[in-house]
């Protein structure tokens, strides 16, 4: 192993320095093996230690899933040698339309080991995962257990594991890099810069749940990459588009009272928002007209519109209530929100509408009024109903986000640049707090925006302190 990792080295597959990884972190040690397809022995040696892996670790598998490009490769390798039949998993697959997720036969209810070069966070992993899981495949059986995760094995979970038994999974990740000072360059401060790093990230699969692995994992992910998840709904996966092409994280609560104010409001503010919310019942000259033009706006400028109805009644009135009336909702608005007080029919009741209208619904799990009730086993209850009827649910209005599902949106109403409140029991988180620390997806933003002496200056100082919070925490910014 540690002739391995001195080859390694010296390849600059294995580096030493300070390497800002995708998660933010900052790391001593860099493992990158791009580079060893120049070197057909190592490349050899590297495909044969990563099937000893899995060999040592006792799992039993029918086929081997690769990812471009870096694992591909090497697993490649291991498949010719062994003859065991393998599986390629596209990333850009839907960049082009028709193309499969996975190439290769697929044989459902087989099981399969999932090979991978480097893994920090474990989300390409997870991800893989799950694609794999969406075609009918099985993980991995351990012989002495029936296991309950996906395996995967990447090099650098054995290189920097103190331990021989390499990690289970992905999400026993462990960054533990304590023998690295057998190799040169050994010198005691790298060793301690090594050290130190490891006793903040080293996460022994004894001492976690599982749980906050895919909790980084979920809060790295790009509003991008969810969009390509097979579970994320068709709209959500629209929203998270046009969030990463227009930079925008930002929704308007657009709370004025007559129609023109709405319709200049959203020419003005349209290329900032992602998402324009209403409240149609306090316009006082509400038309089919002004929605009509507001639709034609909200294409000119691509943001999705979300009337802010908190549906709360049972099924039967709430469909009524989103098809009919003057307003007819579900005609215009993309996007509704509801209470889950009344229990799953009123999600049925309005599913029943817009379902092949292509609309959908976040459920109003939190609250940013004071004294809000909507908490704890509450909010706990509005996830679980949001993940039984995911075909409609897109997410939630919460103060954080609340679940590690990387497909649900989290909207974050209550926010202005300073926290605070107003007399009437709304209370203010900043941008920076809700995205980078409570980790919610979008911004909902109203009197902040409305009572600026210019709304498009205000605007964008909050689209773009949003949308940098977001880029920090996910670390797209920073090498990976
Ligand atoms: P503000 O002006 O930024 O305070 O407006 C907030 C908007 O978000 C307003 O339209 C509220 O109806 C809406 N809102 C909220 O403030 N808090 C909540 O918990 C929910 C909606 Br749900």
């Amino acid at each position: 192993m540690e002739q391995l990792a001195s080859e390694l080295y010296a390849v600059e597959a294995l580096r030493f320095g300070e390497f800002v990884l995708k998660s933010g972190l900052v790391s001593p040690v860099y493992v990158d093996l791009r580079v060893i397809v120049s070197d057909p022995a190592l490349l050899n040696k590297v495909a044969d230690l990563l099937f000893q892996v899995a060999k040592n670790a006792a799992l039993n598998y029918d086929c081997i899933c690769g990812v471009p490009y870096t694992a591909l490769p090497l697993a490649t390798i291991i498949c010719s040698n062994k003859a065991i039949p393998m599986l390629i998993r596209r990333k850009e697959a839907k960049d082009h339309g028709t193309k499969r997720l996975v190439e290769g036969t697929i044989n459902a209810g087989e099981t399969c080991l999932i090979i991978e070069d480097v893994v920090t966070s474990g989300s390409s992993v997870l991800e893989t995962a799950e694609v794999l899981r969406k075609e009918g495949l099985k993980r991995p059986r351990r012989e002495s257990n029936a296991g309950e995760e996906w395996h995967s094995v990447a090099l650098s979970m054995y290189l920097v594991s103190d331990s021989q038994d390499p990690p289970a999974a992905a999400e026993d990740y462990t960054w533990n890099c304590g023998k690295r000072g057998k190799i040169s360059p050994g010198t005691p401060a790298v060793v301690a810069s090594v050290e130190k790093f490891n006793q903040g990230n080293t996460a022994k699969p004894s001492e976690q749940n599982g749980t906050a692995s895919v909790k980084r994992m979920c809060k790295e992910m790009s509003f991008a990459a969810r969009a390509e998840l097979p579970n994320t709904h068709p709209l959500a996966a629209q929203l998270f588009r046009l969030m990463e092409k227009k930079q925008t994280n930002l929704c308007l609560s657009a709370d004025v009272t007559n129609s023109k104010e709405l319709l200049q409001l959203a020419a003005l503010l349209g290329p900032s928002i992602c998402i324009l919310k209403t409240h149609v019942d306090i316009l006082v000259d509400f038309s089919q007209e002004v929605v009509r033009e507001l639709r034609g706006l909200a294409e000119q400028h691509k943001f999705l519109i979300f009337e802010d109805r908190k549906f709360a009644d049972i099924g039967n009135t709430v469909k009524h209530q989103y098809e009919g009336g003057i307003f007819k909702i579900a005609s215009w608005s993309d996007i509704v929100n509801a209470h889950a007080v009344p229990g799953p029919g009123v999600i049925k009741g309005l599913k029943a509408v817009g379902h092949h209208l292509q609309r959908g619904c976040l459920l109003i799990a939190e609250m940013s009024s004071e004294g809000s009730l909507a908490t704890g086993d509450y909010t706990k209850a509005v996830v679980k109903m949001a993940e039984e009827h995911s075909d409609f649910v897109l997410g939630f209005i919460s103060g954080s986000r609340i679940t590690e599902k990387p497909e649900f949106l989290h909207l974050t109403p209550g926010v202005q640049m300073q926290s605070g409140g107003d007399n009437l029991g709304q209370m203010y988180l900043t941008p920076q707090d809700v995205i980078g620390k409570r980790n919610s997806d979008i911004i909902i933003v109203g009197r902040g925006i409305l009572s600026a002496s210019s709304r498009l200056e205000e605007a964008e100082a909050y689209r773009k302190v949003a949308w940098e919070t977001y880029l920090q925490r996910t670390g797209a910014n920073v090498q990976t």
